[in-house]
């Protein structure tokens, strides 16, 4: 067998389906527990989300240090990030690092989409076909898809016949996009398009860019790390690592801290100037109120819309990039570098489409009630059917002939956001109903491989072949899942987390906001129980 080739063999103890961090992880994990895996990626190489998300401008918002696997100490020793915020490039380069170092790629099957997996009862194995027409067989079918890596276009008609270059920010060119002397137009003012927005502005001629809704950002205050911080980091990994595990959203904050609600307001502004100087998700973290009492999250809100003020210089510009509508962080924060300097520039355009919605797209321009632009480029930061579409896309077919996507008609239903009744010995890394996109996803999805790995073992140790939620542990998870989400402002935005961005997606608020440490106990209470809430025969 060459090197890097996978082996003949088409059945296994376990399929993992996508290799990104947390399909990488499973297969060390159950490499080292002694279980037969193949992992079938999509793409020609490791990285996932990070694998396709090369947009000019992509980072990660949650600093280096803090997303990178913890599970071995040597990794976290040799490896050293150049910066407080990790481009896709590093990323990348240290997910490869991680599949040689761990000689992952032996098991995985590189531009391998799967179509379908089914469960045989009989056999008691899964199915698993692939484009290519061959099936694979497994006793366990493991989704470690991602919870955006779906891309989305915009409902917008005639958006097919732009017939000049088009991109999408979640499926970019692998070779570098030149865009100097082009007008370029961007639709949406997410994560992706809030950081590409700064360098295609400093390249193109022209640069409009489409909002429908106003974001909320953040400086990031990136900056290169120092040996010196590096190494005080190194010193004391292990610590660092505890306390993101046993933290609200996998960062290492140890300070509980006061209600936005009981601080005068010149302490108030004190804290959140504090904050903003910091830089990145933290500054949610100025009082522990801000996701849950609206008076207190207008108090960031506003403070957040004065600096948006202080820096774009024209007023109406300013008024328009100022969201008014949706809690702060009700929507993901964004973490940026220059956005809201970049609309001083005289070659940057912004278009409010609350004012005048795009009304088609035609081949060589966007259209308004007002405008047209004609562009020599479009680009789609129009985001993705988050956390349950690349589940979709894959038609997974449980015991009783249901498929994934029936069951999920009205919303997903996963117990512990990890297993769905119906579908034994079918496992979701950051499925919806856990803390995963509301965390640090290395956190949340290193909790999951340890969680199931430790499940595979006990099943082989107990001569067990299948286990499955029972309907009843899972009616009452999903129902934890949204009444937790309802003491939260999380509900008040139309966001990806509650499915708002796909037309006819169900709305239900999908991520566990419990935190993952209470959530990382729910799951431990479970196992040490012997898997109360599953049956296991
Ligand atoms: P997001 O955050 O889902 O952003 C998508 C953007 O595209 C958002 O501003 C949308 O506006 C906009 N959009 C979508 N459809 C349309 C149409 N039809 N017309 C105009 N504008 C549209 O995706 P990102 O890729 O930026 O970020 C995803 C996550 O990746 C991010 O949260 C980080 O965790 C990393 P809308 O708000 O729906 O009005």
């Amino acid at each position: 067998m060459a090197e890097g080739e996978a082996s003949e063999s088409t059945d296994f103890d376990a399929v993992v389906v996508g290799a990104g961090f947390a399909g990488l992880y499973m297969l060390h994990k159950l490499r080292g527990a002694g279980f037969s895996t193949r992992v079938l990626e999509a793409g020609s190489g490791v990285g996932g989300t990070w694998y396709w998300n090369r947009y000019p401008g992509a980072r990660c918002d949650v600093e280096s240090v803090d997303y990178s696997y913890s599970f071995s100490p040597e990794l976290e020793q040799e490896w050293t990030w150049s910066e407080r915020y990790a481009t896709q490039p590093e990323i990348l380069k240290y997910l490869d690092h991680v599949a040689d170092r761990f000689d992952l790629r032996r098991d995985i099957q590189f531009d391998t989409k799967v179509t379908s997996a089914h469960f045989d009862e009989s056999a008691k194995r899964w199915l698993v076909r692939i484009e290519a027409g061959v099936t694979l067989t497994a006793r366990f079918c493991i989704m470690a898809t991602g919870c955006l890596s779906a891309p989305k276009l915009p409902e917008i008609e005639g958006v097919e016949t732009f017939a000049r270059a088009t991109y999408h920010t979640g499926h970019w060119p692998h070779e570098p996009v030149d865009f100097t002397g082009l007008r370029v137009g961007i639709i949406g003012t997410g994560s992706s398009a809030i950081q590409s927005i700064p360098h295609i502005a400093r390249q193109a001629a022209h640069l409009t860019v489409f909002q429908r809704t106003p974001n909320f950002s953040v400086p990031a205050w990136n900056h290169p790390l120092e040996p010196d911080y590096v190494a005080e980091i190194k010193s004391d990994y292990r610590a660092r690592r505890e306390l993101c595990r046993t933290s609200q959203a996998g960062f290492p904050v140890t300070a509980v801290g006061e209600a936005a609600s009981v601080v005068a307001p010149d302490e108030r502004q004190r804290r959140y100037e504090e904050k903003w100087a910091e830089g990145g998700l933290r500054f949610l973290g100025s009082f522990t109120d801000l996701l849950v009492d609206p008076a207190s999250n207008e108090t960031a809100a506003e403070f957040i819309r004065s600096k948006i003020r202080e820096i774009v210089k024209d007023p109406e510009t300013a008024a328009a990039l100022s969201p008014r509508d949706y809690p702060a962080g009700a929507k993901r924060l964004c973490v940026d570098t220059g956005y809201y300097e970049t609309y001083n520039r005289p070659n940057v355009t912004l278009v409010d489409l609350r004012k005048h919605p795009i009304e088609r797209i035609t081949e060589d321009s966007v259209v308004t009630a007002v405008d047209t632009y004609e562009l020599d480029a479009l680009i789609f930061a129009t985001g993705f059917d988050a956390m349950t579409g690349a589940l979709s896309q894959i038609e997974i077919e449980g015991a009783g002939g249901c498929t994934l996507k029936e069951k999920w008609n009205d919303g997903p239903r996963a117990h512990l956001g990890l297993t769905a009744a119906g579908f034994p010995n079918l496992f979701m890394i950051t499925g919806p109903g856990s803390p995963s996109v509301l965390s640090n996803m290395v956190v949340s999805i290193e909790q999951h491989v340890d969680w199931i790995t430790e499940c595979m073992e006990h099943m082989r140790a107990e001569g067990l072949e299948r286990i499955e939620p029972e309907p009843g542990a899972e009616d009452e998870w999903v129902e934890l899942v949204s009444a937790l989400a309802e003491f939260t402002l999380f509900p008040r935005a139309n966001s990806w987390y509650r499915g708002a961005n796909v037309k006819g997606k169900p709305q239900v608020f999908m991520p566990y906001v419990g935190g993952v440490y209470t959530y990382r106990q729910q799951c431990d209470e479970v196992a040490q129980s012997g898997y109360k809430g599953f049956s296991l025969a």
